[in-house]
């Protein structure tokens, strides 16, 4: 009943207003789903993890502009780790010392939209964990086995507000982005925004992944019309070897976008042949621009095709059999179910409707199996074992369950409020497994005790395991959740401690002998080993203005024995896991004595770890 109320008022709205999105924000939703009093019992069993035992998944979500990835358990929703990656982060030392700061260079925020687990034959592998940076247009790599960025990529040339990012192709050959806003290219050309529509460009990119180290490295480009693009996902078995991107501002519009770009009524999913770009490239028909090979595809048939979608289209996402391209818009109620094979028969005989700037588009009539009646606000799309897909309903605030192939839209469940992304379990793959859905809102609206005004938003956990989907637990998440994805926890090998052999530092020493202080010119070199309880050395003398490096090495092969180095009055806290190696870099600039110590708590002399910085005055 509701549901219909809801319903009708923004259909109205969505056709007279175009600020609806930003409107169904404040309003809308009077209701409250709770989980029936009878049912309370159950859904409390459903997602119980005894104490000393551990959950079946692991949840990786977006931080957004906190610039982190979170940790969680499913079913418990437990927060398990923060992974700091576009942003210092004291805690785990990140950002202090000489390793992670030249990672993360001149930034010190990112905003992290879409995580991605690195795929072998199209399932998560466990091994990686790339994502991207909205506003700095940079990707990061997550080693898996540490939970600790290993690289980060970036600024990548070209790429203007990196968000259609990162999706992987099936084997991780490549992870794919895209610009958000079109710019003058190269980076630095200025052009009026009155010459938007002739001289800005976007470009989507393929970012190639070493098979064995998974050192990034960015691959090709393909120049594109001045659209937005927006969000994407690689093809997968019947579309292996494809990749899509939804792009808003089809009208090539500036200024007010919530007007000017919602004229058309229907925007575009690019579609990007990457086999067939990675072969332009080999063949030497990619233009370099910003120092990166790039394709244009009016010269270049057969890379890119746009095919017509819902007005201001958000998610695109592939069937777990690579069949369907299932296309949301976000001002329409509609989902648009693709069919590849349609798709490329089309290609094929080209059933064109026009181009843009040499781009084929293919006539939507000729590639489309469904228009789906999933309800207002689609966004997001995941899939389940039984053939079912799950779509995220922003304005309505729900969920709605629907079959691939009947297009029977079976069941909706309401989540407080406004739903953003959706994350199923290994819902994205060739494989998913069905049982648990994340439903990650953007608001939470008074379903915890109130902090003030920034209430944090919240993620709800559903049952997806019967016909009906049950919402079971509400946890509240660190802003500001985007994507997610959860992979079956014994997929996971964590290391416990850095072996001496796994650990690389050239500077590494385990023996408290070969600790010392050494002095070239004003450059003074430490080694230095933390453990149980101590610092070795624990006074070190330097002249006002010297330059001082630490390679601090924590010698601990005990699970969980860190150790950290917090300098007082110098701005710096670093901390090292068993077996680890950072290095500290800073000028002793202020003369005096400046106490250092352990951080973090290591033992029951743990408040004795401590020593001093002695800085002789000039
Ligand atoms: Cu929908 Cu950046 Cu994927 Cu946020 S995006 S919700
Ligand atoms: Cu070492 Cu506390």
């Amino acid at each position: 009943m509701m549901a219909k109320k809801v319903e009708l008022k923004w259909l109205i709205l969505g056709i007279c207003l175009t600020g609806l999105v930003t409107a169904s924000m404040y309003s809308g939703c009077a209701k409250k789903p709770k989980v029936a009093r009878g049912d309370v019992a159950e859904a409390a069993i459903a997602t119980y993890v005894a104490p000393g035992d551990t959950d079946e998944y692991y949840l990786f979500y977006s931080g957004g502009h906190s610039g982190n990835v979170y940790v969680a358990g499913v079913p418990s929703m437990r927060h398990i780790a923060t992974i700091p990656v576009f942003t210092p982060y004291p805690a785990t030392g990140w950002g202090f010392d000489k390793e992670s700061k030249e990672m993360l260079g001149e930034y010190t925020w990112g905003d992290v939209h879409h995580p991605a687990i690195s795929e072998t034959n199209g399932d998560y592998d466990g091994r990686w964990l790339f994502v991207n940076d909205n506003a700095n247009n940079r990707v990061a790599r997550i080693d898996l086995r540490d939970f600790k960025v290993k690289q980060i990529l970036g600024p990548m040339p070209n790429v203007s507000g990196n968000h259609g990012s990162t999706f992987v192709t099936p084997n991780t050959e490549y992870l794919l982005a895209a610009s958000r806003f079109s710019i003058p290219l190269p980076k630095g050309t200025y052009a009026p925004v009155a010459q938007y529509a002739t001289q800005y460009k976007g470009v989507v990119v393929g970012i190639s992944v070493d098979a064995k180290t998974g050192q990034m490295n960015v691959g090709w480009q393909v120049m594109m019309p001045p659209f937005d693009y927006d969000l994407g996902d690689a093809g997968k078995g019947a579309s292996n070897g494809w990749a899509f991107w939804t792009c808003y501002n089809s009208e090539r519009a500036t200024g007010k976008l919530e007007v000017t770009a919602s004229q058309k009524d229907r925007d575009y999913i690019a579609a990007v042949n990457w086999r067939a770009a990675e072969q332009a490239v080999k063949e030497g028909k990619a233009k370099t621009v910003g120092g990166v090979k790039v394709i244009d595809p009016k010269d270049t048939p057969g890379v890119v095709y746009l095919m017509p979608c819902s007005k201001s289209p958000h998610g695109v996402d592939v069937s777990p059999d690579g069949k369907y391209i299932v296309g949301s818009g976000k001002l329409q109620s509609i989902t648009t179910a693709f069919n590849m094979e349609k798709i490329l028969t089309a290609v094929q005989s080209k059933d064109f409707t026009g181009d843009e700037d040499g781009i084929p588009v293919l006539k939507y009539e000729s590639i489309r199996d469904a228009e789906v009646n999933v309800g207002l606000g689609p966004l997001h799309t995941q899939f389940d074992d039984q053939g079912f897909a799950y779509t995220s309903l922003f304005v309505e605030s729900a969920v709605a369950k629907w079959k691939l192939g009947t297009w029977e839209v079976v069941d909706k469940v309401p989540v407080s409020y406004n739903i953003g992304h959706l994350t199923a379990a290994e819902g994205d793959t060739a494989n998913p497994k069905g049982k648990y859905l994340v439903a990650l809102n953007k608001l939470s609206h008074g379903r915890h005790l109130s902090v003030g005004p920034s209430q944090p938003e919240s993620t709800q956990l559903i049952d997806i395991s019967g016909e009906k989907m049950r919402l079971i637990y509400d946890a509240f998440t660190e802003p500001e959740p985007h994507y997610a994805q959860i992979i079956k926890s014994d997929k996971l090998k964590p290391i416990e401690v850095y072996s001496p052999q796994e650990n690389k530092h050239p500077q590494a020493i385990w023996d408290v002998k070969n600790a010392g202080v050494q002095r070239s010119g004003n450059a003074v070199t430490v080694k230095m080993v933390a453990v149980r309880s101590t610092f070795e050395p624990n006074a070190i003398e330097v002249n006002q203005g010297d330059r001082v490096t630490i390679h601090l090495t924590n010698i601990e092969q005990t699970t969980d024995e860190l150790h950290g180095f917090g300098l007082n009055e110098y701005n710096i806290n670093v901390v090292v896991d068993p077996g680890e190696t950072k290095t500290i870099e800073f000028t002793a600039s202020k003369p005096g004595v400046f106490p250092f110590y352990c951080t973090n708590f290591c033992s029951a002399l743990h408040q004795e770890m401590q020593g001093y910085l002695l800085v002789k005055p000039r």
